[in-house]
């Protein structure tokens, strides 16, 4: 079987990435398990910028088709802040908690029609010696007034869907698979990758 690299080193991604590719006739590996791969720098000014150079730095390096994916939180009164910089909002190497007590602080006596967002998720397939593809998803909500939940990661306690009336924390981890940013991403990635492997 084809092996497939994931260029991430957030765990949770990789999870909910696992997931989402479950069925499909590939070998899911992730970049951890080749312990001298190269830090990649993300300095792109975009979430596809990033996730290109991350996917296809690691297809360089290991030879097998990659998949990265860039996401982040866009908050319509920050004017799409913390976007790209969603992993150090609060500053280099800074703890989900610390990038939610920041956002929260923004946000607060914020009113509620005002606090819209969304979250991006840009994931790139890098081939070696092939275009790198890419597949974009979004998902609509709120940035809540306190943290509530406890599944997940990053900014997952503060982001309420209004339509469940609740945030992507009191979610389980496959209703979050169901309707998150990432899932939406990794629907056209699966498609790709389905036709991929059947030529
Ligand atoms: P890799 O680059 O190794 O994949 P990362 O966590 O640094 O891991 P990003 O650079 O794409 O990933 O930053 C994404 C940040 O956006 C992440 O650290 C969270 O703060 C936030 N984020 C993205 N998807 C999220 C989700 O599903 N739930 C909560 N926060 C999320």
């Amino acid at each position: 079987m084809r092996k497939l690299v994931l260029a991430t080193r957030n765990l949770h991604k990789v999870e909910e990435i696992k997931a989402m590719l479950a069925g499909l006739p590939l070998e899911v590996v992730s970049v951890s398990d080749y312990p001298e791969a190269p830090e990649v720098v993300e300095d792109g000014k975009t979430f596809q910028a990033n996730a290109a150079k991350k996917a296809e730095t690691i297809a360089r390096y290991t030879g097998e088709w990659t998949l990265a994916d860039d996401s982040g939180l866009e908050v319509e009164f920050l004017q799409g802040k913390p976007g790209v910089y969603s992993a150090r909002f609060a500053g280099e190497d800074a703890s989900d908690a610390e990038n939610n007590a920041k956002l929260l602080g923004l946000m607060k006596d914020v009113p509620r029609e005002k606090r819209g967002a969304q979250f991006r998720s840009v994931i790139a397939i890098a081939r070696p010696g092939e275009e790198t593809l890419f597949a974009e998803g979004i998902c609509r909500g709120l940035v809540g007034t306190e943290a509530k939940g406890f599944n997940g990661f990053g900014y997952d306690p503060l982001f309420v869907l209004p339509e469940l009336g609740k945030t992507y924390a009191e979610l389980t981890p496959e209703e979050k698979n169901r309707v998150s940013h990432r899932a939406r991403a990794m629907e056209k990635a699966r498609e790709i990758l389905a036709k991929l492997t059947a030529s």
